[in-house]
């Protein structure tokens, strides 16, 4: 079975990834920091499984290289289960990535990371309630200390067994009105030869997805401009160009989504990490803590250094000492080595 741990840049998925297969991917607290896939062997409930974690991506139409591979993966390669990993306490922004996989109706289970992020922020989820809109799992986890992380694996397990996949994402009205017509229009067949869903792919050329109509033009060129008369009469009724109108239909759903789920409590006193943030990007105060820990840094190398340099400088002198005599002082070796590579030292 092939599990893949997809999600926004930065909501942890390659830690949940290193829990299970032990592989060290690496992990930062910068976006972007998975650029191509990992793959690892796990064994869950004596099932041999194939995980692999995906780069970030905010979206599957776009044209940044880590990006493109998540979206070639999820749609050219063998996936049993999506395991979408979002950032709780960012829930609704990362909802609108949640609706577009929604789509690609694979068995799907959705791992709500960070919570301890969430409670932080004060953002409460009803965990059950969401589960029940997306029709597929959600699992809360906090996947830096491992909590949740074994029920999540289990789940996608589950998930891949049943084989159900998450609920239909429905648009406006006008939004349908333009897939059911252009779907009248297309030929199914195009969709197939691809491997795609057939809704997926209609949705994506009103889109505008230049990888789907590139393939669409090599293959029924005479349809690209029935595609591009849709495109022009959405962009038309909603005044702005069409993958805008649905990118903010996404949006919109989100944001309904997360407030049928969510409440936001606002913290009743700011903790220690708060009010560190605040003056750490205070305007004024924010230059004196960068002085402030220059400073500290510069003290401590020269500080240590000390410690160590009489060490070191022993062995070092001694090394020269024996560069000297066994390759002769005026030699071209005892430059390299000697004055080159020890002293350099
Ligand atoms: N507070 C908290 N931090 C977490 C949690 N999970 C991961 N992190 C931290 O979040 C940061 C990002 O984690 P990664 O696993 O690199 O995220 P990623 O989704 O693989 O990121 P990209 O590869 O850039 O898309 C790291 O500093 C993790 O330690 C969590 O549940 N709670
Ligand atoms: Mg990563």
């Amino acid at each position: 079975m092939i599990i893949t741990f997809i999600g926004q840049p930065n909501c942890g998925k390659s830690t949940i990834f290193n829990y299970f297969s032990g592989y060290k991917a690496h992990v930062s607290n910068f976006p972007g920091t998975t650029v191509t896939y990992n793959t690892s062997r796990v064994v869950c409930q004596g099932q041999e499984l194939i995980c692999v974690d995906l780069p970030g991506v905010y979206s599957l139409t776009s044209g940044d290289p880590a990006e493109l591979e998540s979206r070639n993966y999820l749609l050219q390669k063998h996936v049993d289960v999506i395991v979408n990993v979002v950032d709780a306490s960012l829930l609704s922004r990362s909802l609108e990535l949640t609706l577009e996989l929604m789509s690609l109706e694979r068995p799907m289970v959705l791992a709500l990371n960070m919570m301890d992020e969430a409670h932080r922020k004060g953002v409460r989820i009803n965990a059950y309630k969401l589960a029940e809109l997306l029709v597929c799992p959600v699992v809360p986890t906090i996947s830096n200390r491992g909590t949740g992380l074994t029920d999540l694996l289990e789940t996608a397990v589950e998930a891949g067994q049943a084989q159900v996949s998450p609920a239909a994402v429905v648009f406006s009205r006008d939004v349908e009105e333009e897939i059911a017509e252009l779907s009248d229009q297309l030929d199914i067949r195009l969709a197939q030869t691809l491997g795609l869903p057939w809704r997926f792919f209609i949705v994506k050329l009103l889109e505008d997805d230049p990888f789907l109509l590139e393939e669409v033009e090599k293959r029924e060129p005479n349809l690209l401009p029935l595609v591009k008369n849709h495109q022009k009469s959405l962009a038309q009724s909603h005044g702005r160009p069409p993958e805008l109108v649905i990118a903010s239909e996404r949006h919109a759903l989100a944001v309904n989504l997360f407030e049928q789920v969510a409440k936001v409590t606002p913290a009743t006193k700011p903790g220690w990490r708060d009010r560190l943030d605040l003056i750490a990007t205070h305007r004024v105060w924010g230059y004196a803590v960068l002085v402030l820990i220059m400073g500290l840094f510069f003290q401590a190398v020269f500080r240590l250094g000390q410690y160590g340099e009489n060490f070191f400088l022993s062995y070092l002198e001694m090394a020269l000492g024996m560069a000297q005599s066994r390759l002769g002082s005026g030699t071209l070796g005892y430059y390299l080595l000697g004055e080159g590579l020890f002293m350099g030292i």
